[in-house]
């Protein structure tokens, strides 16, 4: 990852979002920053998936791979301006409802401002990293039994009657740090944003986040257009698909396995002022990603993340692009941006499910060239 800015005096170290995007951010004087240096993630082009989707190199896709934040998730953008504001307003204790990466990054920024951290997740679905990281970084860690959906219900109820911050998405503060972003991507892009957008939904704060990015980017002359916003949900958790909540909402991809999600106005219409579209993967599809990618770019992403990448494959194979091309070059590409909103060691299990076991080997060259299959 890149750790420096430039600046007419030269580099500096990368301050974290809330300095180096200051006066987008509803911060002043009197906020105490709590950072922990998150943002700057890489934005790394992904040959394999670029001729996978044009054979022709028409098409430049690039990963925002943003598990490179402290804590492996994009949740660490909303959360340096949550949990500052909380401080600033004197707040001693925060509480989340999640299905890991937030609690994850609420329990470090916490740690990180001295503030007691109150987590509830969805017994026996989050991540083992996810859940390592919230005991290790020292919150309260309640497992409910019973989905995202009802942990979510249970904080609001704890916001409305004890002396508690809500550092979920519904949290305004959230959305704002997690807007940078888009404002990382433009600058990375040489002041352009892309021309797609591809990611994951589930609770819907990032897709909402990032529109509002695009939108302020636009207002202020920075950009003269926004991205197309493309949200791609778990077949089994696709209540914006479907138009309907779900239930009892199931999915491999435990960060998007969410029934009701609370942005889920801002974002239909993120998805409808950008001419965009919000459809579901299937878990098969997503786990094809998941190894592809790995193998292909060398990058690794929890399951979740890789629902974008999978929606953006489906969608090539159906021509999505065809009209679209016309007038592109290799030198003039259409660009793709994808978000890896999670880093794939947040999920050991499912890479170790799902990949080729290791071969055990006597401490014996002939026996290890014996097994080798080279070439
Ligand atoms: C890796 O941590 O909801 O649509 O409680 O962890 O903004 O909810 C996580 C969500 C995508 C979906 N990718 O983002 C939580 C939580 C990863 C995630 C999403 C999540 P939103």
């Amino acid at each position: 990852m890149t750790t420096a800015i430039a600046t007419a005096a030269g580099t500096r170290p990368w301050p974290g979002l809330i300095q180096a995007y200051r006066p987008h951010l509803p911060v002043s004087e009197r906020t105490p920053i709590v950072t922990l240096h998150e943002g700057n993630t890489p934005l790394v082009p992904a040959p394999g998936l670029s001729r996978c989707i044009d054979p022709a190199g028409r098409v430049q896709v690039l990963l925002k791979f943003d598990g490179a934040n402290p804590t492996g998730s994009f949740k660490d953008r909303g959360m340096t301006m949550a949990m500052s504001k909380a401080l600033e307003e004197g707040k001693r204790a925060v509480v989340c409802a999640s299905t890991g990466n937030t609690s994850a990054s609420a329990a470090a920024y916490a740690a990180r401002a001295g503030m007691q951290c109150v987590v509830l997740i969805p017994k026996g679905n989050i991540a083992l990293g996810k859940l390592s990281q919230a005991m290790l970084y020292g919150a309260e860690v309640f497992e409910v039994e019973g989905n995202f959906d009802d942990c979510l219900r249970l904080v609001v109820e704890m916001g409305e009657s004890l002396p508690v911050e809500i550092v979920n998405s519904i949290n305004p503060y959230r959305i704002q740090g997690q807007k940078t972003a888009a404002f990382e991507i433009i600058d990375q892009l040489g002041g352009e944003p892309p021309d797609f957008q591809f990611m994951p939904v589930g609770n819907a704060g990032n897709i909402t986040a990032y529109w509002l990015g695009y939108s302020e980017a636009a207002a202020d002359g920075r950009v003269s257009r926004r991205p197309v916003m493309c949200g791609f949900q778990a077949a089994g958790a696709n209540p914006i698909v479907r138009g309907a909540p779900v239930e009892k909402p199931e999915t491999i991809a435990t960060a998007i396995r969410i029934g009701n999600p609370a942005s889920w106005k801002q974002a239909v219409a993120a998805r409808d002022e950008s001419g965009g579209i919000i459809e579901d993967v299937t878990d098969e599809e997503i786990l094809e990603q998941y190894k592809w990618t790995a193998r292909t770019e060398g990058l690794i992403a929890e399951p979740a993340s890789l629902a974008g990448v999978a929606g953006l494959v489906k969608v090539a194979k159906r021509g999505f692009f065809e009209a679209r091309l016309s007038g592109r070059s290799p030198s003039h590409p259409l660009r793709i941006v994808c978000i890896l909103t999670g880093h794939g060691l947040k999920d050991p299990e499912r890479a170790i499910k799902c990949a080729t076991a290791p071969t055990t080997v006597p401490a014996d060259l002939k026996e290890v060239a014996k097994r080798l299959r080279l070439g």
